[in-house]
């Protein structure tokens, strides 16, 4: 399935890894890309440091590309943008805001610049500053979300630019990326599927939670001040859902949130904690490797999109 996406990024199949905080580090990286895909690293809030030390160690492993997410809202972004320049990484995703000042810098130092968009005004924007692909995120995705659907937000924006999208939200299996496909997409990004591989450090106990989800088990939180967050309910989304309704003001909501990405991912604590899942985690059944997981999704895509009847 050759597509401008798979060209554009030297990789062999149309497959992408979020940028998962915590979760997308070089194990997972490395097995995304070994599998054919683009194992992608999420710098999150992490230190310019980290990103570099993940950055090697996945050289260590392969020498296929690779890519670096960066979360445009970490106060160490600016840092990272440095790092990824001096690392010369091959491809560069943004999420959560406008990549704009990077641009250049990304650019001239040879990195394909992929911003995630939530919007058809940031997709052309993002054209015009030079980006090489959009990447557009519906709302079903996990964490930080934009207001449009998958299903609304892909066309418009395929209609709306010249260079290829990637569509991201909801995307779980070959219907899913067959789904995409139709929508004029020539890639697709996965987020919740990928936290479930093997490969993938996430606890044993956050990937669980993940496996017995339901369709409707996500809540989004922070709407009220312009940080909305999708997670899968529990007792963090109950009470937060509950003061942000009282009024309770944003610092205070901040700070029960403050290491709960960290203390669910890595601690296992699935309660209390942050556990970020897109809605398409009640599809998400078992933990198969990446390879598995992305020779199944190519086999479901190729039959439907040659006018194949999904049984
Ligand atoms: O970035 C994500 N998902 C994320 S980031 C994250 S970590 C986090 N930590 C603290 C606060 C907030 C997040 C967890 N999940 N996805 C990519 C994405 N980007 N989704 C939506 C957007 C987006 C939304 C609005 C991108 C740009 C935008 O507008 C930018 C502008 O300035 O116009």
């Amino acid at each position: 399935m050759k597509t401008e996406i798979t060209d554009l990024l030297q990789i062999e199949k149309p497959i992408i890894q979020g940028g998962m905080a915590w979760v997308a580090e070089h194990n997972l990286a490395a097995a995304v890309s070994a599998a054919g895909g683009l194992g992608i690293i999420g710098a999150a809030n992490a230190p310019a440091d980290w990103v570099r030390t993940e950055i090697r160690k996945v050289r260590e492993i392969t020498d296929l590309p690779i890519g670096v997410n960066v979360m445009l809202l970490s106060p160490y972004a600016d840092e990272v943008a440095q790092v990824l320049v001096e690392e010369k990484v091959p491809v560069i995703t943004t999420g959560a805001g406008n990549p704009g000042k990077y641009m250049e810098m990304w650019k001239s130092s040879g990195s394909k610049v992929i911003p995630v968009v939530a919007s058809v005004a940031l997709a052309r924007m993002m054209e015009r500053g030079g980006a090489d692909a959009v990447i557009a995120e519906g709302t079903e995705s996990g964490g930080h979300i934009g207001a449009a659907t998958t299903m609304t937000l892909v066309p418009q924006v395929v209609d709306a630019v010249q260079i290829p999208v990637i569509a991201a939200g909801g995307i779980g299996d070959g219907r899913g990326m067959a789904a995409a496909f139709m929508l004029g997409a020539k890639a697709v990004q996965l987020g919740t599927r990928f936290v479930v591989a093997k490969e993938s450090i996430c606890h044993a106990s956050y990937k669980e939670r993940i496996i017995k989800a339901k369709d409707i088990d996500s809540a989004v939180t922070g709407r009220s001040h312009g940080h909305p967050i999708r997670q899968l309910r529990n007792q963090m989304t109950k009470e937060y859902l509950k003061k942000e309704q009282e009024g309770v003001p944003f610092e205070e909501l901040e700070l029960m949130t403050v290491g709960a990405l960290r203390n669910a991912v890595i601690d296992g604590d699935v309660k209390n904690g942050t556990v970020m899942a897109g809605q398409i985690a009640g599809l998400v059944k078992k933990e198969q490797t990446c390879q598995e997981i992305i020779d199944e999704m190519m086999k479901e895509a190729a039959a439907l999109l040659q006018g194949a009847r999904y049984e």
